[in-house]
């Protein structure tokens, strides 16, 4: 039987290209998202590509009877699931602490990080059946360093940080591996949905430097889900060449 991985947010960025080459490496993958039809013209592209089987779950993460729901009623093949790629998360907004909306607040700790528990805990049920399970959180630079106008994003990456180093902790019994993969810039949709659509400003965000780009933290994700069933990588801090932190970042003049 193949493996499968559940992946959230894999409409666009690292969880589309993390869909991609999973199934390319013979991975059945389970899709989640809230945009049902890019998920659904994802599924088509890879069951053409490479001849897997592709579930399209579309799921708002922050909903959490919908969460719970979703995963109670997988038919009995999708729930032997055997990685879960906790993936789907935003910024929105980029706002000195006084002038930042609660709303944008709300979002991303709703999303970042309640989001990631619901579906952790409806997962893990199934998980906890597997021989190596394993569960691969998507934190950030931002959760390594609070920048200026980062306020609650980054708060939301810390604690990604801070869940996934006690997942990992009280999780050892059941033999699961638990990973978190913190990436730095990279260019995806991220900076349009942070910037409300603003696609001028999303633009110069990566302007003078190359960024990362989403194949790179999916070849690092699979690299990840590799290794020796022995063998567990606890954390990778991953940037661009031009960034050294969440502070530097050496941008040539454009
Ligand atoms: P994208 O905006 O390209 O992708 C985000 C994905 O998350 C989309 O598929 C989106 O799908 C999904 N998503 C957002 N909100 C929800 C929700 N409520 N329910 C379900 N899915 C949701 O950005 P990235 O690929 O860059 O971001 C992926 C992760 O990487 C995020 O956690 C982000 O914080 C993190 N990250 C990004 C970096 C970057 O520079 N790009 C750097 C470091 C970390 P849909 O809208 O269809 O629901
Ligand atoms: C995304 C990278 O630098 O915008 O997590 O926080 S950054």
């Amino acid at each position: 039987m193949k493996k499968i991985i559940c992946i959230t947010g894999a409409s666009s960025g690292f969880g589309e290209a993390c869909a991609n080459i999973f199934s390319a490496n013979h991975y059945d993958v389970i899709l989640v998202g809230r945009r049902e039809e890019k998920l659904r013209s994802l599924k088509t592209t890879l069951e053409e590509k490479f001849g897997n089987q592709v579930l399209v779950l579309p799921l708002d993460v922050q909903k959490r009877s919908a969460v719970e729901a979703a995963f109670q009623n997988l038919a009995e093949q999708w729930k032997n699931i055997n990685i879960l790629l906790n993936n789907a998360g935003l910024a929105a907004g980029r706002d000195n602490f006084d002038e930042a909306s609660l709303d944008d607040w709300e979002t991303m700790i709703d999303t970042n990080l309640k989001g990631l528990l619901y579906v952790s805990k409806a997962v893990l049920p199934y998980l906890m059946k597997q021989k190596n399970a394993h569960i691969i959180n998507i934190g950030s630079t931002a959760g390594k360093q609070v920048y200026q106008k980062g306020n609650v994003y980054c708060a939301t990456k810390h604690a990604v940080q801070a869940i996934s180093e006690s997942m990992r902790i009280d999780l050892l019994a059941h033999k699961i591996k638990v990973t978190v993969i913190h990436p730095g810039a990279a260019e995806t949709e991220f900076s349009l949905v942070r910037l409300k659509q603003n696609a001028a400003e999303a633009k110069k965000v990566y302007e003078g430097y190359e960024p990362l780009h989403a194949e790179d933290i999916a070849n690092i994700v699979f690299y990840t889900a590799s290794l020796p069933s022995h063998v567990c990588i606890n954390e990778l801090e991953v940037t661009c060449l031009a960034q050294a932190n969440s502070f530097y970042l050496f941008k040539e003049p454009v």
